[in-house]
């Protein structure tokens, strides 16, 4: 447990009382409150205002029944947790994984509030799923558990109240199915309840990549910043899922070269630069390991079969699969191996300890919350089509995206300078999506 000056104890004793047995959660809190010290002391008046912040407006659990193909009933356990909606409606993705429980949940929902922010849109901060383990279920067993879920989510959700996306184990097809669900059972096309929709039925343009782009369009600036570019450069992505795929995309488009990623099942080397034919095809079309991406793609590309995958030398990292899955020793190895930018494409994926060694070793360092809002920066502008019944067109969603990443890496940077940290993007991006979220909330009266 980190020890914080004063007031800023006072407030995470009792969230960490408060919340028991909950150490994701804890996590993300004492990576938030690290770097608030100096706020607090400029505005007393944000003490009350963060021991309200970290409780949730409303979390909802519940019970998730399914059929599975040989006819057995299924349970699962669902959630939503509606952090914060100072801002907007509560917005964030649905995760299905069997790890997931109310720690994750509520980690999840904590950072939402302050990346929301950042994207400088309006919206709050939310997040939900269930310990749903779409690995190995049919293309129908997963449309009733997605029918399930909704058939108890729908009443909590709504376009100007909370609305849901994607995350691990929730892409489009998913998104389908819990779609047409609300649909029928409130009988109206509500589009704007749910972000991540297919292009024919109210989905935006560049939604699919818009994580992986905006968090290269990201580390790009932090490259930029100092002078340096992706071109040439040989990068580690971790993960195959959403994020990652559409970061390796990117980084070749940049003249970068993505040498390693991985899945829960190990990792892959290339050193030529990973075939995204290849890995879309392993992972988005058979939904498979990693071990057929090198069946196919033969000469050169091997599993890994020591350490891990930040063990492999190269200039840049963005690890992109899920939290804490870079230690201390990942970090250490990344250093020693002259790794120069480190970008979080998942939500809190670096460890805490790891963070202190790449920081300490001067890799600059770009937390989730920042480098990885493009995602749910683009789902808001997929609201704003859905809502003005309009769809724009790829290249023009695309440079919003551009536009809205640069603005945020730009805050980043402003703010940290402000609060005496220069170039600490951590800083920069908690104090800045913090205090928005602050002054609206003081605006907004007690409630
Ligand atoms: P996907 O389900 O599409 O992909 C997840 C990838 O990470 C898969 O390759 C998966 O491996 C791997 N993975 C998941 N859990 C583990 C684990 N416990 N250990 C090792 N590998 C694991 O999810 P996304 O790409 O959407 O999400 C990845 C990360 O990005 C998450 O942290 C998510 O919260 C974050 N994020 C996602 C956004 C989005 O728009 N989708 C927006 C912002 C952040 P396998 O294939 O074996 O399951
Ligand atoms: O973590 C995230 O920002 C997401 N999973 C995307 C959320 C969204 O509402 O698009």
């Amino acid at each position: 447990m980190s020890e914080f000056s004063g007031a800023l104890q006072e407030v995470y004793d009792v969230v960490y009382r408060r919340n028991p047995g909950e150490p994701e959660f804890h996590q993300a809190v004492e990576e938030v409150f690290e770097s608030l010290a100096p706020v607090v002391e400029r505005h007393p008046e944000y003490v009350d205002i963060l021991t309200r912040m970290c409780e949730p407006e409303r979390q909802i659990i519940f019970r998730v029944p399914w059929t599975d193909d040989s006819g057995r009933v299924q349970i699962n356990r669902g959630f939503r947790v509606e952090f914060n909606s100072a801002l907007g409606p509560y917005k964030g993705g649905l995760r299905f994984h069997p790890s997931v429980n109310l720690s994750i949940v509520k980690f999840l929902g904590f950072e939402q509030i302050f990346k929301n922010s950042l994207t400088g849109l309006p919206i709050g901060g939310g997040k939900g799923g269930s310990d749903f383990d779409p690995k190995g279920k049919s293309d129908a067993e997963v449309m009733r558990f997605c029918q399930s879920f909704m058939t108890e989510l729908y009443r909590h959700i709504g376009d100007k109240t909370d609305v849901p996306a994607g995350d691990i184990g929730v892409g489009g097809r998913e998104i389908g199915y819990l779609f047409g669900q609300y649909k029928r059972i409130v009988n109206r096309y509500e589009s704007g309840v749910l972000t991540g929709k297919g292009l024919t039925w109210g989905g935006s343009q560049v939604r699919p990549e818009a994580t992986g782009y905006g968090t290269v369009f990201f580390a790009s600036d932090m490259l930029g910043a100092k002078g340096d570019s992706f071109e040439g450069k040989k990068v580690l992505v971790s993960g195959s899922g959403n994020v990652a795929t559409y970061a390796i995309e990117k980084i070749h488009e940049l003249g970068g070269t993505v040498i390693g990623c991985s899945d829960s099942s190990g990792y892959v080397v290339d050193e030529k630069g990973i075939d995204l034919d290849i890995l879309k095809e392993v992972k988005q079309v058979r939904r498979g390991r990693l071990s057929e991406y090198v069946e196919l793609r033969g000469n050169g590309a091997t599993l890994g079969t020591e350490g891990s995958l930040w063990h492999v030398p190269a200039d840049a990292a963005l690890p992109c699969a899920t939290q804490n899955e870079l230690d201390a020793d990942d970090a250490a190895a990344l250093v020693k191996n002259g790794c120069k930018v480190v970008a979080e494409g998942a939500n809190m994926p670096t460890t805490p300890n790891a963070i202190k060694i790449l920081q300490g070793a001067g890799v600059s360092f770009g937390p989730g919350k920042a480098a990885n809002a493009g995602g749910v920066a683009t789902s808001a502008l997929e609201m704003q089509q859905n809502a003005s019944r309009d769809s724009w067109s790829f290249d023009y969603t695309q440079n919003r995206l551009r536009d809205i990443m640069s603005a945020l890496h730009d805050n980043c940077l402003t703010t940290a300078d402000e609060y005496d940290a220069p170039g600490n993007y951590i800083v920069g991006a908690n104090i800045a999506g913090f205090v928005q979220v602050a002054d609206a909330m003081l605006a907004l009266g007690v409630i």
